[in-house]
């Protein structure tokens, strides 16, 4: 009769104990989770100048800083659009976009990454401004 009495106790402090390590668990979860969202901030590797939307991008030599730019296979490459206007990063040639990717309009300071799964070189260009154009070139 005694040995029931305390084995009883000792289940409920076991079940409490497993209760109490699981919410610890969910918040080490949570915390996982934020660090991710950091991480995720990446740099973008080719930048949009301000005034881009000028005719020849105004000052700047290049529409995309800088419009070639080497990659690797599966090393996805970010844009960021510095200018106060929207932009686009379009695969192909001016009036002839080949739909391999399309950022679409993207808003001041937006980005837009793509992942390369073809070597060879790949041109780009700006949807709403025929003088912006890059190419990207893909390495094994
Ligand atoms: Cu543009």
């Amino acid at each position: 009769m005694n040995k029931k009495i305390a084995i009883i106790p000792i289940i409920v402090i076991i079940a409490i104990i497993g209760a109490v390590s699981q919410m610890g668990l969910e918040e080490s979860t949570e915390t996982q989770t934020v660090e991710i969202e950091t991480v995720e901030e990446v740099e973008a590797m080719i930048t949009i100048p301000v005034k881009a939307a000028r005719p020849a991008c105004g000052p700047h030599p290049e529409c995309y800083i800088p419009s070639y730019y080497v990659t690797k296979l599966d090393e996805p490459v970010v844009w960021l659009n510095e200018d106060s206007a929207f932009h686009s990063v379009t695969s192909g040639s001016y009036g002839e976009p080949d739909g391999l990717f399309d950022s679409g309009h993207m808003d001041p300071y937006g980005t837009f990454s793509y992942k390369f799964e073809e070597t060879g070189m790949h041109p780009y260009y700006c949807t709403l401004h025929p003088w912006m154009a890059g190419n990207i070139k893909v390495e094994r």
